[in-house]
Parts: C-alpha cells; sequence; structure tokens
C-alpha cells in the first residue's frame, strides 16, 4: 500500500475526558497530514461526565461514537472499537493529550515502508522521552517493563512494549479475537503475545503530561497488570515456585530416609548423603520442569538443558548463601528470616537463567525493524 492511499481509523477509548476530546480531535484533524482516508472511533463507557456527548457534537459523517452501557475496561473498549473500523490500519491513542497526533505521520511512513503488523510509537527509544513524570511514576513504568521483558519473549523484542499509543492492521486483531482476552490495561502486550504478528516496527515519540481531567492509574491498575502478565506467560514463575518448594521437600526427605534407614549417610558419609539429595531433588525439579513448568519451550536435546539446569543452579545458590550471609551478620536478624530473604533472591536469578538460557522460546521470532 502507498502512502496516499493509506486506509486508517483512529480509536479512541474515552472515560470523562470531555475537555480533552474537544482538543484532541481537532488537533488531529490539523497534523495528521499523510492520511486522507482516515476516519475516527471514540469508545466511551457512558461517561459521567457526557464525553460521549461531547465527541457526538464533534465527529464528521465518516466518524463512529460508541456509547457502552454497563461495560467497563480500557482494553475491551479498544478491541471494540477496532471491531467497528473497516480500514487496514488502526491507530490506538489515549483521549487525554498525551500521544501528541503528529506522530501518526511517522507511523503511517512506518507502517507503509516495512508493511509492518504493528508500530509502536516508543517512549524508550532514542528520540523519545516522557514530560512531567515524577521518579516514582518512572519507577512504576520501567519496573513494569521490565516485568514485561522478564516474562515475555514478544516484549522483550521491543522497547516498550506498554505502549498505549500504536498502529495495528485491523486482520491482526480480526483473526485472532478468540485467542486474544483483553483484560487489564496493556492490550498492546496482549496482542505481541497472541496475535501471532510477524513484523513490528517503532519509532520515537515525547510522551506529554496531561492537562485536564484524571488519571485512572492507580493500585488496581497494577495488581490488574500483574495478572495479566501472569496470564500471558502460563502462570509460569508460580509454577517455577511451586516446582522449587517442592524440589526442597524431595531433598529433606531423601536426609529423614537415611537418618532412619542409612544412618551412615546422615553421619559420617553426610558429604556423600546430602550430595545424593541435592542431585535427585535437582533431577526432579528439571524433569517436573520440563513435563510442566516450561513444556511448551522444549526446543534442541534434553541432555544439553539438563547440563545447563545443573549449571545455572550454581549462581542461584550461591546469590542465597551470600544474600543470606549478608544479613544474617549484618543486621542480626533471625537465622531463619535472613536464610527465607536469601531463598527469595535467588529465586529470580534461577527464574530468569530458566527463562532466558535453557528453556527459550523457540520457532519464529517477531521480526522488529526499525
Ligand atoms: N472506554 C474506556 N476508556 C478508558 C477506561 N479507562 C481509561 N480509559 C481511557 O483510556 C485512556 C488512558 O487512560 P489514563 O487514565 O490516561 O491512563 P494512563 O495514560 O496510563 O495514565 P496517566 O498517565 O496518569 O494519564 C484515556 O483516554 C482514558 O479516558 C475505561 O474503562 N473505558
Ligand atoms: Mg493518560
Amino acid at each position: 500500500m502507498e502512502v496516499k492511499n493509506f486506509q486508517l481509523s483512529i480509536v479512541i477509548p474515552t472515560y470523562n475526558e470531555k475537555e480533552n476530546i474537544e482538543l484532541l480531535i481537532n488537533e488531529i484533524r490539523r497534523e495528521v497530514s499523510l492520511a486522507r482516508n482516515y476516519d475516527i472511533i471514540v469508545v466511551d463507557d457512558n461517561s459521567l461526565d457526557g464525553t460521549w456527548l461531547k465527541a457526538l457534537d464533534l465527529i464528521n459523517n465518516n466518524d463512529i461514537v460508541v456509547r457502552r452501557i454497563n461495560f467497563k475496561g480500557l482494553s475491551t473498549a479498544i478491541i471494540d472499537g477496532i471491531i467497528f473500523s473497516n480500514k487496514e490500519y488502526i491507530v490506538v491513542m489515549d483521549a487525554d493529550l498525551q500521544h501528541p497526533p503528529k506522530y501518526i505521520n511517522s507511523m503511517i511512513e512506518s507502517a507503509v515502508k516495512k508493511n509492518a503488523d504493528i508500530v509502536i510509537a516508543s517512549r524508550y527509544r532514542e528520540g523519545g522521552g516522557v514530560e512531567g513524570w515524577s521518579t516514582l511514576r518512572l519507577i512504576v513504568s520501567k519496573g513494569a517493563t521490565l516485568i514485561a521483558k522478564l516474562l515475555l519473549p514478544n516484549a522483550r523484542r521491543v522497547s516498550d512494549p506498554m505502549s498505549g499509543f500504536f498502529m495495528v492492521r485491523r486482520n491482526i486483531i480480526a483473526k485472532n479475537l478468540s485467542k486474544l482476552n483483553p483484560m487489564g490495561f496493556k492490550i498492546l502486550l496482549e496482542i505481541l503475545e497472541r496475535g501471532s504478528p510477524s513484523i513490528v516496527t517503532e519509532i520515537p515519540y515525547t510522551f506529554r503530561s496531561r492537562v485536564y481531567g484524571e488519571s485512572k492509574l492507580g493500585v488496581r491498575t497494577i495488581i490488574a497488570y500483574i495478572l495479566h502478565v501472569l496470564n500471558l506467560c502460563g502462570w509460569r514463575p508460580i509454577k517455577f515456585g511451586i516446582v522449587g518448594g517442592l524440589g526442597t521437600l524431595v531433598n529433606l526427605s531423601i536426609i529423614a530416609f537415611f537418618k532412619y534407614y542409612l544412618p551412615v549417610l546422615a553421619s559420617k558419609l553426610f558429604l556423600l548423603g546430602s550430595s545424593i539429595a541435592i542431585e535427585v531433588s535437582t533431577l526432579f525439579n528439571f524433569i517436573v520442569h520440563e513435563i510442566w513448568t516450561f513444556k511448551d519451550r522444549r526446543i534442541g536435546t534434553p541432555y544439553r538443558r539438563l547440563l545447563l539446569f545443573h549449571l545455572t543452579i550454581l549462581p542461584g545458590l550461591l546469590t542465597q548463601l551470600i544474600t543470606a550471609n549478608i544479613i544474617f551478620y549484618g543486621t542480626s536478624i533471625n537465622p531463619i528470616i535472613s536464610q527465607l530473604l536469601g531463598i527469595l533472591i535467588g529465586f529470580p536469578i534461577n527464574y530468569i537463567l530458566s527463562e532466558l538460557g535453557i528453556w527459550k522460546k523457540g520457532g519464529t521470532y517477531l521480526a522488529v525493524k526499525t
């Protein structure tokens, strides 16, 4: 497709954005110069301030205002907006002027040039940024991005998987509608993981600060986000933790068995006894990870993974040992708590090495072009 024939809908989810929607629609009309043929779809969840009514006043013939009654939720609003479109590409953007419409022109250019399925407007690419964020807000955003990147292979491939400002080919949504579970706030993550896009590009942009209206971000949003990411990664870290706990039980049961039935292995030959217990529990953990935690990630030979798994135990154990000792000697806290903290800090190290090194994602990776 050429730039001049670009077919575009701009989907804007709104909740109590009466002051912003007028400014935004005017700015879109002024700034979006590359697409001649675009329409605007506002999806409002029956805002108390009557945003939908205001939007109805502002739209042209081809535009749509959807007023959802008894529905609430950002991601479902976006998906509903996309379903109303009949254009090849959709831009999704917030109503609160944080996503400057002028960048839609660069998104169109990038989509045409690279034949992209998704174009992400990224705050974290060189040339992009954020305006007016507190340090806390920056930490929350960076922390959330890091969690997504650790747990989700496609999120790892792009710089700003949490962006709310992006362009997507409508087909990606239409073809995968039954796979998408639009919970939470971050629909882009869902599309990256479940929409099977092949080509993704990114353009840098600067996120503006909100002038009118209130942010809907709060503790509930953060909890919903964590549940969303866990859902997308098949609850892998939780499974990993359960296996670790069971492995510890196996380890201790073997020592108990030796104590009663082979006392020599629990006294004079304790080094041998405890080595056997460690090895058996390591094998136990490995087998359960293979058939449960990472069953969809078995690429290459199992021997290679088994060897790597043995190697990764060491850094985790070392971290555990060092942390527990620093805490115990440094703060003279109860030794059980020190040990527990050691285990808690060793756990992510083990998990990360397993996720990134041993049971890596196989198959075709999404191509990121810039
Ligand atoms: N239709 C609909 N829109 C929503 C809902 N929640 C938020 N929105 C809209 O989604 C966009 C993003 O919401 P914001 O509250 O700005 O979230 P944010 O941009 O992550 O947070 P801030 O930076 O603090 O503004 C805005 O246009 C909101 O009006 C909802 O439940 N339904
Ligand atoms: Mg906002």
